[in-house]
């Protein structure tokens, strides 16, 4: 069985698995993703500011391998030579993220022009190889200015800061940036930044505040959740009114959604299932599109849900110029009112009264990549985009992030290392399940961005998480090294018909 797997996995990588440029409607963007705490290291030219991922990961105990992001794949230094492998696949696009400690080192107050510098010869660079530039404003690296002055997401005053910075952004770079992911998975932030505490800032109040020594996992991720959410809302209408007729660019958030199935057919379940999607991008999207957080979430959460004024909801309605999707894995869901461990551990978890696994009957729901949560499902992607289209009438998705990790072992050789069939299958069925999504089911999908170029720091999972198209060298000078995958994209890219 492992040959036969191996062997189909050879035939998908040298036929590019019959798909092509044309099996995407004409101007699909293809791209690679990765952000700026994951990639850039440089933590400290240049006047950077210091940010939360910075504490968090100078704190004992919080990253598994013990590592940090200060050096991490130095695309600080190295983005020209990263620019090149980029326009060697072929790639239209690159989405990166703006450091916002790097343009405002306090969070607010006095620009750096070195930081303004930096990102402008990054953009240029780009431009220059015909690579079009889609620019994150913020992935998860808050200045720590701001969480010391007022606790950063959980303050109202960040919206205004927030909006400042995304202003300063617009007017330095609008002239070439023309996609803005505002932010970038809002729901991960809230989830696992302040109800798991599994991630900056750390805060929590699960197993009585022994993990985290402060926080409220019942109430700060819906507190964080509307901040975000408001906070979206202001930067559009400032660059709608501002900017959007110079400089013609389109503003959109990037969700994570895992896709849930039901585990039978039982109405229960197929319940449950709907109910975990709504206590995840219905949280978030819904407002976008309805101006309101869905009812089953008001009904569950009760008053630890906050309410937008007429106003507020008023100018979020309508906000999004486009949805920006991270999609990577399903789970079967089934309905569990008594989840223990859930309260334990996750209390919006525990507001859905649904559980989520990757396992039925024992049986895994596919195969399982490096990361535990990471199931291999293909079908997901399709039946996600049927969904978006169907809940919120059609409006353009992009697949901001999407993608698989081996692991880091020092016992796999480098040649061994960049044997990635599983990867090149990845992207193969899940590109499949897309294309399928949009010429036979009518989703408009405008744009899909592998995570990720290189291999890079992974959260709290450090260095031992492998998500690159190419494998970076961690013992010899951060080398970068093509993966099979690349040359499977590069056929895939190059073809036109
Ligand atoms: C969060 C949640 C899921 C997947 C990925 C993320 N999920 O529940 O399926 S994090 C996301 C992030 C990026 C990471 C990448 C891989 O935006 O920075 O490196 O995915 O984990």
């Amino acid at each position: 069985v492992l040959l036969l797997g191996a062997s189909a996995q050879e035939t998908v990588a040298q036929s590019g698995g019959g798909l092509t440029r044309g099996s995407f409607p004409k101007g699909f963007v293809f791209g690679t993703a990765s952000a700026a705490y994951q990639y850039e290291g440089a933590v400290k030219a240049d006047g950077r500011g210091q940010t939360i991922w910075d504490k968090f990961a100078h704190t004992f105990g919080k990253i598994t391998d013990f590592s940090n992001a200060d050096v991490a794949v130095d695309q600080y230094h190295r983005f020209e030579e990263d620019i090149q492998l980029m326009a060697d696949m072929g790639m239209d696009a690159y989405r990166f993220s703006i450091a916002w400690a790097r343009i405002l080192p306090d969070g607010v107050g006095q620009v750096n022009q070195a930081g303004i510098d930096h990102y402008n010869k990054l953009i240029n660079a780009l431009l220059a190889k015909g690579i079009q530039p889609y620019v994150t404003l913020y992935h998860w690296d808050l200045p720590q200015a701001l969480e010391d002055k007022y606790i950063g997401w959980l303050d109202r005053q960040i919206v205004d800061d927030f909006a400042a910075y995304a202003e300063t952004c617009f007017r330095a770079f609008g002239d070439r940036v023309k996609h803005w992911i505002t932010v970038n998975e809002p729901h991960t932030v809230a989830v696992q930044g302040y109800d798991a505490g599994l991630q900056a800032p750390g805060r929590c109040s699960v197993l009585a505040h022994l993990y985290c020594s402060q926080g409220n996992s019942g109430t700060e991720p819906y507190i964080v959740a509307h901040n975000f959410i408001l906070a979206y809302a202001a930067v559009a209408s400032i660059y709608r009114s501002k900017y959007k007729a110079a400089q013609g660019g389109q503003l959109g958030m990037a969700f994570d959604v895992i896709w849930y199935e039901p585990m039978s057919n039982a109405s229960a379940d197929v319940e449950a299932a709907r109910r975990a999607q709504e206590f995840q991008l219905g949280w978030f999207a819904d407002p976008f599109f309805f101006g309101d957080y869905p009812a089953t979430m008001r009904r569950r959460v009760g008053e630890r849900l906050p309410r937008f004024t007429a106003a507020e909801s008023a100018l979020v309605k309508g906000a999004l110029d486009f949805v920006g999707i991270n999609h990577y894995t399903t789970y079967y869901t089934r309905p569990n009112d008594t989840n223990i461990i859930g309260r334990l551990f996750n209390d919006t978890l525990a507001d859905t009264g649904t559980v989520s696994l990757p396992f039925r009957n024992g049986k895994a729901i596919g195969d399982r990549a490096n990361s535990i949560w990471l199931y291999i499902v293909p079908r997901g992607m399709r039946s996600l985009m049927n969904y978006v289209k169907d809940r919120y009438n059609s409006p353009p998705v992009y697949i901001t992030e999407n993608g698989m990790d081996d692991g880091n072992s020092p016992f796999t050789s480098l040649k061994d290392a960049l044997k990635d069939g599983k990867r090149i299958k990845y992207h193969n069925d899940y590109l499949t399940n897309l294309a399928a999504s949009i010429k036979e089911d009518g989703c408009d999908v405008r744009g899909y961005f592998a995570w990720s170029l290189l291999d890079n720091w992974e959260w709290a999972a450090g260095y031992s998480s492998r998500f690159g198209l190419y494998f970076v060298d961690y013992n010899d000078n951060l080398k970068r090294y093509p993966k099979n995958s690349v040359q499977w994209f590069k056929t895939l890219l190059g073809t036109s018909s």
